[in-house]
């Protein structure tokens, strides 16, 4: 029983390992939404943001491609690139 104990232990630490490294690992670059693909949703939510900064209500920390804390048209021309490229 200490056999299976230690193997329970092993898993369970694995699994929390799994929770924490996943979202990193499967952020899609220009999912807003974060359900996995890049689609006219996203684009719609995007569109929606531009203009709001870190902060204001609306503001999406998914639709900020370039990371300078506001959604303007630089992150829609990155959006379109990205979901060109996949459509
Ligand atoms: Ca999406
Ligand atoms: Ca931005």
């Amino acid at each position: 029983m200490r056999f299976l104990g230690r193997m329970l232990a092993a898993s369970a630490a694995g699994f929390a390992m799994v929770l924490v490294t996943a979202p990193v690992a499967l952020a899609v670059e220009g999912d807003c939404n974060n359900d996995g693909v890049v689609d006219d949703t996203d684009k719609q939510l995007i569109l929606g943001a531009v203009g709001t900064a870190a902060g204001d209500p609306g503001f999406n920390a998914a639709a900020d491609l370039d990371g300078d804390g506001v959604i303007s048209g630089q992150d829609v021309s990155m959006f379109a690139k990205i979901y060109g490229a996949q459509n």
